[in-house]
């Protein structure tokens, strides 16, 4: 019986994990889907296409195992792109940089028109760009300069915080790496609550640096999501009385958020490999900053992959399938993904943010109005949201949408 209740509390654990990411189970199972990245037209977001085809052309050659899903790629000796790694669909690649700018502006968190901007970005891609944001440029540096410390460290250092096939936090691959078939050429880390315990494990003398910056950067994350969900929920015409769960000021009680270190080494065929599979986020929406290095990538319906160029001192946002389900389906649940470089090393750090697992996730009342606008999804909890994407992936949304 003891042991029956400590295995709820960790798949209760993995779901509420699950929240923040696009990820699936850890556990072994077939791929269950693809992407399509042969033919873009007719993508429908926030669903990816489904291309049986695919699955099984990539999985005719060797397939890898659940453990390969976790551990990432030995960068230190790895001198050419196994076969594990080829992504033989790729042929998107690079992506169309003519749109870049329409559907991914940068847009000033002071400028008075900021909602209306962040309101046509939403629709678009369902990513934007923040300047303005509040958060100082010496701790960005500071926490960009400890990610590199850490992703430098000897592969043995960093595998001893490898995280379990049931588990979410420290070193390994995304864990929405387990639904695709092939491999992905980065290394992350993940941090949900406190980094201490796993950074005494990276450096037994030095951890105090690391778990200050990652405390302060967590701190900021706080504020401006405060501030974020705010501006967000006015551009949809709602305020923060209209969400049960969100604070006056745009804090949510008992939020929940996770950072992600994504490292993305230099790639001998980087037209042929895929630093991070294409997915959305289960948050609310995702703060990412990135290294001066191109990489992430949206998809943009009728346009194709966009590449989201970084600009010196702004952070991106994503909407999340959260901010979409109360949106009615206004705001699209952007699919992204990172691709990497044959010389540059990039980076990027994730922050997912989003409602307490209990919260009751449903479309604003004040966005539904039929026959134009029908109430798209159902109610669910968070939870139970979590529950069904781990399972179902890209159909999630699909499989709470009223007929
Ligand atoms: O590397 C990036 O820019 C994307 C990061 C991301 O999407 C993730 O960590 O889920």
């Amino acid at each position: 019986m003891h042991l029956f209740i400590r295995r709820r509390q960790q798949l209760a654990l993995v779901e509420q994990f699950l929240f923040f990411f696009s990820s699936g189970s850890s556990s072994v199972h077939p791929p269950l889907i693809h992407h399509s990245y042969k033919d873009q037209s007719g993508l429908t977001l926030p669903s990816f296409k489904i291309t049986m085809q695919s699955v099984s052309e990539l999985s005719s050659n060797s397939h890898p195992s659940n453990l390969d899903h976790i551990t990432p790629i030995d960068f230190e000796s790895i001198k050419e792109v196994p076969e594990s790694f080829i992504w033989p669909l790729l042929s998107d690649y690079p992506s169309c940089n003519s749109a870049d700018i329409e559907p991914v502006p940068s847009i000033d968190l002071c400028d008075p028109k900021a909602t209306k901007l962040m309101r046509r970005a939403c629709e678009r891609s369902g990513v934007f760009q923040i300047t303005n944001h509040g958060i100082p440029t010496r701790l960005l540096h500071k926490l960009e300069s400890q990610v590199w410390r850490l992703f430098s460290l000897p592969t043995g250092q960093k595998l001893k915080t490898l995280r379990s096939p049931d588990g979410f936090t420290g070193y390994g691959l995304a864990n929405h790496s387990s639904f695709y078939p092939k491999l992905l050429w980065s290394e992350g880390f993940t941090i949900f609550g406190s980094p201490v315990e796993h950074a005494r494990q990276l450096w037994p003398q030095d951890y105090t640096n690391f778990c200050d910056v990652i405390e302060e950067y967590q701190k900021e994350m706080s504020k401006l999501s405060g501030r974020l969900t705010v501006l967000l929920l006015n551009s949809l015409g709602l305020t923060t009385d209209d969400l049960e769960w969100v604070g006056a000021t745009g804090e949510i009680n008992g939020a929940r958020s996770a950072l992600r270190l994504n490292s993305y080494p230099p790639c001998p065929e980087p037209t042929r490999a895929m630093g991070l599979a294409p997915h959305t986020d289960s948050s609310l929406f995702t703060v990412i900053y990135q290294n001066g290095t191109t990489g992430l990538q949206v998809s943009v319906e009728g346009v194709g992959w966009v590449t989201v160029r970084p600009v010196t001192g702004a952070l991106v946002v994503n909407v999340g399938d959260i901010l979409h389900i109360i949106s009615n389906g206004r705001f699209v649940s952007s699919v992204h993904r990172a691709v990497v470089d044959r010389a540059q090393h990039r980076l990027s750090i994730a922050h997912f943010y989003g409602p307490p697992v209990n919260a009751q996730l449903s479309p604003a009342k004040k966005l539904v109005d039929p026959p134009d606008h029908p109430i798209l999804y159902r109610t669910v909890t968070s939870q139970e949201y979590l529950a069904i994407k781990a399972k179902h992936f890209d159909k999630a949304l699909a499989l709470i949408r009223h007929a």
